[in-house]
């Protein structure tokens, strides 16, 4: 079975009660490809989760933006996989590189995260992705490896996993990765879990693309055979996010 396209809109810590109902209505009202073709999983910051989940088409999940690292207790500030799983919340971010660089998660954090938040039930878009430093030194594809394998690590099952490789140096900069930068490196991770994991993760597992997608670059981006959605920041609170859904068909 082939890969389902999925895009995820990835709303950060933006909005207001009235930005967040405008969204939704725009989402509610555009013509998008059917669930069979397109998966779409939007991503308000916790406070907005209820609101949009109730207010939301059907056919599109949330997904929180990220959640602890293991069951609920007193860890002040924090919000739990069963708390997630309680609200019905189906999906969780994890690893998204503003909290791996600004709040120094660690790779092994990121998949006791991942592994944790799997072991509730929950559906993860685990992120990975080189910074600028790294990519100009030649070890992009050494680094999204290594990120990779800490979650291979604590995981068996990667049915509920979606993997979001985001370049740190084209998130919310404006400078997209070419397709065929992109590429290269999707190809490379497939070929990682081929020998790594398994023949069949490698195939079914969906690799997305992150990092300044618009509806302008994200045809070609699409098209790239190993390039199977996309994570969208800034353009998911804009009307453009319903191209970016259109561009899996
Ligand atoms: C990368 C992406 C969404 P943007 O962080 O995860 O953001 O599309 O704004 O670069």
């Amino acid at each position: 079975m082939g890969r389902k396209f999925f895009v995820g809109g990835n709303w950060k810590c933006n909005g207001t009660t009235e930005e967040v109902n405008k969204i939704v209505s725009t989402l509610n009202a555009g013509e998008v490809p059917s669930p069979d073709v397109v998966e779409v999983v939007v991503s308000p910051p916790f406070l907005f989760l209820p609101l949009v989940k109730t207010s939301l088409r059907p056919e599109f999940q949330v997904a929180a933006q990220n959640c602890w690292v293991k069951k609920g207790g007193a860890f002040t500030g924090e919000v739990s996989a069963e708390m997630l799983v309680n609200l019905s919340i189906p999906w969780v971010i994890i690893g998204h590189s503003e909290r791996r660089l600004i709040l120094k998660e660690s790779n092994e954090f990121v998949a006791d995260k991942v592994a944790y938040a799997l072991s509730q039930g929950l559906k993860v878009i685990a992120c990975i992705g080189e910074t600028l430093e790294q990519r100009e030194a030649g070890s992009t594809v050494a680094v999204v490896a290594e990120q990779t394998k800490a979650i291979a690590a604590k995981i068996s099952d990667w049915t509920n996993v979606v993997l979001a490789y985001e370049p740190v140096w084209a998130i919310g900069t404006g400078k997209v990765a070419t397709p065929a930068q992109a590429q290269e490196v999707h190809f490379e991770l497939r070929k990682w879990l081929q020998a790594n994991v398994s023949p069949e993760v490698a195939e079914s597992t969906r690799i997305i693309y992150g990092g300044s997608v618009t509806a302008a670059n994200c045809k070609e981006l699409a098209a790239q055979p190993d390039v199977d959605g996309f994570l969208v920041g800034g353009a998911s609170l804009k009307p453009e996010f319903i191209d970016i859904i259109k561009s899996a068909e």
